[in-house]
């Protein structure tokens, strides 16, 4: 919608309305320019095509991913759609097109990953998702500096602080299924957290983070988002890393993660949970200083889709085309260096 008219780095164009054009696709990239949702400083609208092809990389169809041995872009087939026409005045017009591009994305076997666009187009995201892999059957990890639960929004029901108390509402996604990592700041306010310990909702607060760990609040939340459901959405908003490594979105709440922490957490969700759809969202070029932000919402695409890369390896248990460990030594089993340890914890971890 907003160009120019560019692909994912580069990846074969998808024609949404011609499924031979992406028959087979193991990941299908749909841009989301919408930032009407926006509560503060607008500017999503430009994420999706800065997320595409902010990297410094030629757009060859290869991204060999060190620590994990695999080349995403390689060994999965995926496709671009394009962005969706969202109108900034027509919110739930545009919130139906989305849902129905990524519904139809997964119709045809793909995982949808959608590239925001502001947070109000996780509605569509993981409805779309719902709705094919089965309602209140698909859990939420949701990254973020805000809950994203509230009632209404300067008196409206869409905006990008209540698309998950809307997904909740309809059921789509059960609330004790819904996981939520890295909030801090001050909001939302006390009837709110009610509403939210009302769905038995499971949300980490940054200070929880820091003093148990991130991986530790992981493996807590694999837990519960791995139980009675078939599949996980992955939901990323930026503003859940610091607004010093990730200054281009429109809500910065200071005191996040780090890129690295969240890079991280994306890989080993991708590695070890059956992901179902990803959104990452809330990216604000206008707002970004040396495409910092558009350069750290890349590689979150990147890691996600070569953690979906070695798990599908993990699960092939094809010893000519093994999982590395990305613990082991980056050299190992090259040239003279002593070979590649027997499968490592992340190895069996696919299960
Ligand atoms: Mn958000």
């Amino acid at each position: 919608m907003y160009g120019p008219d560019a692909t994912f780095l580069g990846v074969p164009r998808a024609d949404l309305a011609d499924p031979a054009s992406w028959a087979g696709a193991d990941i299908l990239i749909i841009g989301a320019p919408f930032d009407g949702g926006t509560s503060h400083r607008p500017g999503a609208r430009f994420g999706p095509q800065a997320i595409r092809f902010t990297d410094y990389l030629p757009h060859d169809g290869s991204r060999p991913h060190l620590a994990l041995g695999v080349d995403p872009l390689a060994e999965l087939k995926v496709a671009d759609a394009g962005d969706i026409e969202m109108p900034s005045g027509e919110t739930e017009l545009s919130l139906r097109r989305l849902e129905e591009a990524v519904y139809q994305a997964c119709q045809g076997g793909a995982v949808p990953v959608i590239l925001g666009g502001d947070h109000t187009i996780a509605l569509p995201d993981a409805t779309g998702v719902a709705r094919h892999a089965g309602w209140g059957r698909v859990s939420v990890i949701h990254f973020d500096a805000h809950a994203d639960t509230g009632d209404t929004q300067f008196g409206a029901l869409h905006g990008h602080g209540t698309p998950m108390r809307r997904l909740i509402e309809s059921g789509a996604v059960r609330g004790d299924r819904f996981l939520q990592i890295g909030l801090r700041g001050y909001w939302p306010e006390p009837e709110t957290l009610d509403w939210m310990a009302s769905q038995q909702m499971r949300s980490f607060e940054m200070a929880e983070v820091t003093f148990r760990g991130l991986d530790e609040c992981l493996t807590e939340a694999f837990a519960i988002a791995t139980d009675e459901c078939d599949g996980v959405f992955l939901s990323v908003d930026v503003d859940v890393v610091d607004p010093g490594m990730a200054p281009g979105t429109g809500t910065p709440e200071p005191g996040g993660l780090t890129s690295r922490e969240l890079l991280d957490a994306v890989r080993r969700i991708a590695m070890e949970l059956p992901l179902a759809g990803i959104d990452i969202v809330e990216v604000a070029p206008p707002f970004d200083h040396a495409e910092v932000t558009a350069y750290l919402a890349n590689r979150v695409v990147l890691e996600a889709l070569s953690g979906i890369a070695w798990r599908r390896r993990a699960l092939a248990c094809d010893p000519s085309r093994p999982a590395r460990n990305p613990a082991d030594p980056l050299l190992m089993g090259r040239g003279s260096q002593p070979g590649a340890s027997p499968a490592g914890r992340d190895t069996g971890a696919a299960g």
